[in-house]
């Protein structure tokens, strides 16, 4: 494959985060780290949208000594860097195709804009080169564009798709994809839903209806049902788990628009604070812009470590 390496791509989508982290640091007196030193630090970290527990253990260590005498620039991103690995590691977790029986299905919710549909398509590709058959599921029966969009994607990485009319009933949908996907014994089927949060009851009732549905069909489904998340919101991504969690249930997570104007650094708030597994991360909009990601390369690549030893 031509163009930039995952890794290039994965420092591009981390970029903003991490000159947002290293342009908080700068500057702070590093040589010295008294009690105001470490104050500055530990908020630039939170500024860094890093979460408060992980600014909070970054600051112990610097306080503990361990790194007071020449303390450099690159000693505060490596214990940076070692915090952020610790957190992120119990949460990158990829999506595992383990149900049986058949499909296993995955119910992907979100606001509108977030990149579900996106990320369907991208799970669905991924799916497909571990040999994995995929069907999809327009279940975002709210927007004509929402069906036409899956429909295009379903199209053009060649997996079947069950949709429906515009204002047509999403559990409807979903019954008969679970029927279909049953009966020609299709590994995964992804399930699209409308990211309708300004009306909470609505949204709340619809997924509730689809949770019915499929738990008619199989008990033990939705097997996942997976957030996306824009992280391009920045702080707003906590709030949003915390809505769905309470209007869906939330199994894991995946970020998009981990590249641009992303500000990453809230995967590592969310890990902190919801522990939820984060499956896979997005860095654009082609359909192989997703994939798992390694905890330890992304926390280097947030606190800079890198263009530090490599540059
Ligand atoms: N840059 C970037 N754009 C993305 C990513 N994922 C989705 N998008 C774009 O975000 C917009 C909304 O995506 P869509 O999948 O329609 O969101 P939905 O409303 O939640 O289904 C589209 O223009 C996508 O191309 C990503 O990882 N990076
Ligand atoms: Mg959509």
């Amino acid at each position: 494959m031509s163009g930039p390496s995952w890794h290039e791509r994965l420092l591009g989508g981390f970029r903003k985060t991490s000159d947002r982290l290293i342009g908080n640091l700068a500057g702070l007196g590093l040589a010295r780290l008294d009690e105001a030193t470490l104050d500055d630090i530990e908020e630039a970290l939170i500024a860094s949208d890093l979460g408060p527990a992980t600014a909070a253990r970054v600051r112990q260590r610097l306080a503990e000594g361990q790194f007071e005498r020449n303390m450099e620039e690159l000693g505060i991103r490596l214990v940076v860097a070692e915090e952020v690995a610790k957190v992120l590691a119990p949460v990158a977790r990829k999506l595992e195709v383990e149900a049986f029986p058949r499909p296993q299905v995955i119910l992907v919710i979100g606001v509108n804009g977030s990149g579900k549909t996106t990320t369907i398509a991208k799970i669905a590709n991924l799916l497909m080169e571990q040999d994995y058959s995929v069907m999809l599921a327009a279940g975002d029966t709210f927007r004509a564009a929402a069906i036409g969009q899956l429909r295009t994607w379903a199209e053009r990485i060649g997996v079947p798709i069950v949709s429906g009319a515009e204002g047509g009933d999403a559990a409807g949908i979903v019954f008969e994809a679970v029927k279909q996907a049953t009966e020609k014994g299709t590994d995964v089927l992804i399930v699209d839903t409308a990211g309708r949060l300004q009306n909470k009851t609505e949204l709340m009732d619809e997924l509730a209806k689809i949770r019915r549905v499929l738990g008619r069909l199989n008990p033990a489904a939705p097997h996942d049902v997976v957030l996306v998340l824009d992280a391009t919101t920045g702080q707003n991504a906590l709030n949003q788990i915390e809505v769905f969690k309470e209007v869906a249930g939330v199994t894991g997570l995946v970020m998009t628009k981990l590249d641009g104007t992303a500000r990453g650094g809230v995967l590592v708030a969310a890990a902190e604070k919801y522990g939820l597994p984060i499956h896979a991360i997005g860095v654009g909009e082609k359909v192989d812009d997703l994939r798992p990601f390694n905890a330890e390369e992304v926390a280097r690549i947030i606190a800079g470590v890198e263009e530090l030893t490599n540059g």
